[in-house]
């Protein structure tokens, strides 16, 4: 048996925690705050981890690679290497090029912190840059990679929409907004497991704010 730990306001953990639900993989989930977590699973203390019969695993990629191989039926991957190696292209740029350098701004943009005008100038070039490059690579039909639902998509749902809603707070713009990115992830949010997601995240999001508050 899978369990998946962490909290349904992460986007990382909502994107193993799709990948396991597109795939109708069982599991379970448990209650892992930043700070709450097992270190002997997770040594940066970071969310998700997966526990599995055969240990633990970290990092949210690790984990989808490993379902995947765990669990070939419904695969996120297309059969033809070459089309495997496209999707994993994307998925290394949404995280790398677009997640990690919006994150970033997050302070300011969700939690009432600050990031100094400098900052926001250098990442949003950043941004601006990664966000065109990234365009190039994305095909949207319907799916991001093409006709299959894959990993990028999984990593799409829940990485897209916090660049776009970061940047509109920001820069008053959303960077996302001349791509079809809008439309693909209101088609997205059709689907069952994305509807779950979403409704777990907003309400553990309501939870995690109510904590720091508290
Ligand atoms: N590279 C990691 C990033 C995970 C991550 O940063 N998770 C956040 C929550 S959304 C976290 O645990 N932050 C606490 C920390 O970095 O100490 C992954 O893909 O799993």
């Amino acid at each position: 048996m899978l369990t998946l730990c962490g909290f349904a306001a992460s986007n990382y953990y909502n994107k193993v925690k799709l990948a396991l639900l597109e795939k109708g993989v069982a599991f379970d989930e448990e209650l892992a705050w930043v700070g709450e977590t097992d270190k002997a699973c997770s040594p940066l203390g970071k969310v998700p981890y997966l526990k599995t019969d055969k240990g633990a695993l970290s990092e949210s990629t690790v984990i989808l690679e490993y379902i995947e191989d765990a669990f070939p039926a419904r695969p996120l991957f297309p059969k033809d290497p070459f089309e495997a190696a496209k999707v994993r292209e994307l998925v290394r740029y949404i995280e790398l090029h677009l997640e990690l350098v919006a994150r970033n701004l997050y302070p300011e943009a969700f939690f009432g912190g600050k990031v100094s005008d400098s900052a926001k100038e250098k990442i949003g070039q950043q941004l601006e840059k990664n966000v065109a490059a990234f365009t190039k690579l994305t095909k949207y039909s319907p799916f991001i990679a093409g006709e299959q639902f894959t990993l990028a998509d999984c990593a799409a749902a829940v990485h897209l929409p916090l660049v776009a809603s970061a940047t509109r707070i920001i820069y008053g713009r959303d960077f996302l907004a001349d791509t079809p990115a809008r439309d693909y992830l209101k088609k997205l949010g059709e689907r069952p497991a994305v509807q779950k997601v979403n409704a777990d995240r907003k309400s553990n999001t309501e939870v995690m704010l109510s904590r720091s508050k508290g």
